[in-house]
């Protein structure tokens, strides 16, 4: 009997133990702050999601243009390492009003950018698909290099309306597809002489 009770004590600790650890798994933690702007007008904080020890969230705050009052700062950039391997995946900019305005994705975490998103209001408008042929644009480059992209997505309120089509990134329209509302394909027009005016036109 003594020992079933050394047992059940010692399992309950374990619980007690594990439920006292799952908060601080899921919290991040706060590594550093002002590390790489040393001055007042704009900070940033830096995240280890996974507890590893090695930075994954950079979140850029700017001071916001107040006459008077106390200062104050927004958020205008946010860096995402997903997979944690010390490398910028996913780089996100805010406007004004702290809504997502553009970002930038590494979907395949080989360093360059694959698509770049742009939304209005927090809602998706417009997606920028590059192949590795296309872009070689490093996520993580201070200085952007220009990108030709190969599809061009539109969105009307978060929903696919138009493709563009540029196969071989040569900066001009291949084919332009629509989509209805419903999502479906309901017609596509084709530059067929490549004289980069499409003049075919396909319904379906
Ligand atoms: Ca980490
Ligand atoms: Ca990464
Ligand atoms: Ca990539």
């Amino acid at each position: 009997m003594r020992q079933g009770i050394w047992i059940w004590t010692i399992l309950m600790l374990g619980c007690a133990t594990a439920e006292h650890r799952e908060p601080a798994k899921n919290a991040p933690a706060v590594v550093r702050e002002n590390t790489r702007f040393d001055n007042d007008a704009f900070r940033v904080q830096v995240s280890d999601m996974n507890h590893d020890g090695a930075p994954d969230v950079w979140k850029y705050y700017a001071e916001k243009s107040t006459l008077d009052g106390p200062q104050e700062f927004s958020l205008v950039r946010k860096e995402l390492d997903l997979n944690f391997d010390g490398r910028i995946d996913r780089v996100m900019y805010y406007n004004s009003r702290e809504n997502l305005s553009r970002e930038e994705v590494d979907a395949d975490f080989d360093g360059f950018i694959d698509r770049v998103q742009y939304y209005d209001r927090a809602i998706l408008v417009k997606s920028e698909i590059c192949s590795a042929e296309c872009c070689r644009s490093p996520i993580d480059a201070p200085e952007k290099s220009s990108r030709t992209p190969n599809r061009v997505l539109f969105f009307s309120k978060g929903v696919l309306t138009r493709e563009e089509v540029d196969s071989q990134c040569r900066g001009r329209v291949e084919s332009i597809s629509i989509f209805n509302n419903k999502k479906e394909l309901i017609q596509t027009g084709y530059d067929t002489n490549g004289d980069e005016s499409i003049d075919s036109w396909v319904k379906y």
